[in-house]
This record gives C-alpha cells, sequence and structure tokens, in this order.
C-alpha cells in the first residue's frame, strides 16, 4: 500500500533491521524498543489491523505465530516473552499495518498500560 510505512519497510524503501523474512512475513527491530528484544513481525500482506482480518489469513497468522516462537527460542528468550499486537486507537495501534510485538529480556508486567 502506498502510504504505509511498514509496506515500503518490507520494499526497503525505509531501512531496517531485519532479523527474519521469508515469502510471506518480514521481521524487524522497533525503533523505540520497549525491552532489550523488541521485534515486530508483519505479513508481507498489508492488512490494517486484526479487525480486517479474513478467514483466508488463518494460515498466515498461525505462521505468525510459529515463527515468532522460533525468534524467540533464537535471540535466547528462554525465560519468557510477551507478543502483543494492538488493534485500533484505543487499544494503542499507531501503525495500520497488522503487526505482532515479540518483546522479551526483563520481567514483564501485568495488566499492561
Ligand atoms: P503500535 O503502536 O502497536 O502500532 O506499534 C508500532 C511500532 O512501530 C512502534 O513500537 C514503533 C514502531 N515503528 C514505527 N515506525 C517505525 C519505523 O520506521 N521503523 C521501525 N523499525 N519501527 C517503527
Amino acid at each position: 500500500m502506498q502510504d504505509c510505512i511498514f509496506c515500503k519497510i518490507i520494499t526497503g524503501e525505509i531501512p531496517s533491521q531485519v532479523v527474519y523474512q521469508d515469502e510471506k512475513v518480514y521481521a524487524f527491530k522497533d525503533i523505540a524498543p520497549a525491552a532489550p528484544v523488541h521485534i515486530l513481525i508483519i505479513p508481507k500482506k498489508h492488512i490494517s489491523s486484526l479487525e480486517d482480518l479474513g478467514s483466508e489469513d488463518a494460515d498466515l497468522m498461525g505462521h505468525i505465530l510459529l515463527i515468532a516462537a522460533k525468534l524467540a527460542k533464537e535471540l535466547g528468550l528462554a525465560k519468557g516473552f510477551r507478543i502483543v499486537s494492538n488493534c485500533g486507537d484505543e487499544g494503542g495501534q499507531t501503525v495500520y499495518h497488522i503487526h505482532f510485538h515479540l518483546l522479551g529480556g526483563r520481567q514483564m508486567q501485568w495488566p499492561p498500560g
């Protein structure tokens, strides 16, 4: 999508620190890390947010979660980690290309802010 910063990151138009990619998924370091490990995992297909998912995206979402667990293992997050997807303004979403935050390397708190 033309004005989407994450679509521009996927194409390389905006630089990023990639940690993983395959034909369907791109994962890169968050520009403003909220934890020692903070990776964003996104589909290469533009989907605005969780509420825009269709049943045809079920395999893609499953794939993303499997990649998240694989990256957590590779990045040494053996003590635990958190996956977050903010949805909509009140959910705290600021970039409208669906993404999953992989956070780890410190004790997480609950409830989140
Ligand atoms: P959210 O607030 O859940 O929509 O998360 C958006 C995240 O995207 C936020 O943690 C900061 C990150 N981000 C925004 N712009 C860029 C960018 O240009 N590069 C990178 N690496 N991350 C970005």
